[in-house]
């Protein structure tokens, strides 16, 4: 027995078949999820309209986070469509590139407001969007994170800081939306080879660091995050909210 069929649910972040978020899609489709996708930009659109419809998605929307006429314009057609929606990932973050290297000291005002807008208010808003449409049906909401959030990693800087954000405001999210029934967990995924990697300088060696260290000797696939995510996605998970929890072969719970 599938454990989401008749479920729905809609996926913002999906870049490419190396996302996180399309590992996610493909494991909520194959236990019987109908799924709705975002994208932003035509580029983007051009990589995610192919992926949607491989798993029968009819309805891919443009969302840039940044504007609230889109949020809204998504959950309009989720409510006419769907009537109502089960899940949401939350997959996305954007910082300039220019702020993911050097010193942290020096991030700019513009930077770190677009850094915190796309990455971690963009949950804020997108909970609101979906809370009514959830009502009464124990909806879930995910979100994904990075350990560079609790502890300091080179040139990670205000992604960092977004992160934090981000993670304290899915408790927050959680404690409002508890009393309806709403779960929103968060997922602290180790180091995966997607576009949110490329060009980040020493990446190699933090997936080596890894490998060497971490409890499990490995470093963690996309299809582990999305995993978790069925989990938190599922009824299995229903006693668990304002949960952070790490898909990162353990090396965060290494000291020394
Ligand atoms: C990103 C930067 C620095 C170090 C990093 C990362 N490490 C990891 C990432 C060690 C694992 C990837 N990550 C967890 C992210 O959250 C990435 C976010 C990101 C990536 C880019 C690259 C291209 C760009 N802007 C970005 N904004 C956010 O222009």
């Amino acid at each position: 027995m599938a454990l989401l069929s008749g479920k729905k649910g809609v996926i913002f972040g999906v870049a490419n078949e190396k996302s996180i978020a399309w590992a996610i899609a493909q494991a909520l489709h194959r236990e019987g999820m109908e799924l709705a996708f975002t994208y932003v930009g035509e580029a983007l659109e051009s990589r995610v309209r192919p992926l949607a419809e491989s798993l029968g998605s009819r309805i891919i929307l443009p969302c840039d986070v940044t504007v609230d006429a889109q949020i809204d314009s998504v959950f309009d057609t989720l409510k006419k469509e769907w009537g109502g929606l089960d899940s949401l990932v939350h997959s996305l973050a954007f910082a300039k590139k220019e702020e993911l290297k050097g010193e942290f000291l020096n991030t700019t005002r513009d930077g770190f407001k677009l850094a915190l807008d796309v990455s971690a208010y963009s949950l804020v808003a997108l909970a609101k969007g979906a809370a009514p449409l959830m009502e009464g049906r124990n909806g879930s909401i995910i979100t994904m994170s990075y350990y560079g959030s609790e502890k300091v990693i080179s040139n990670y800087n205000v992604m960092g800081v977004a992160k934090a954000a981000l993670e304290a405001s899915a408790r927050y999210l959680a404690a409002d939306l508890g009393p309806k029934g709403i779960r929103v967990n968060t997922i602290s995924a180790g180091p995966v080879k997607t576009l949110a990697a490329m060009g980040i300088s020493g990446f190699k060696a933090i997936l080596d660091m890894v490998e060497a260290k971490a409890p499990l000797r490995r470093n963690i696939t996309q299809e582990d995050v999305a995993k978790t995510a069925l989990y938190l996605l599922s009824d299995l998970s229903s006693g668990v909210t304002g949960e952070l929890i790490h898909v990162d072969s353990g090396y965060s719970i290494m000291g020394m």
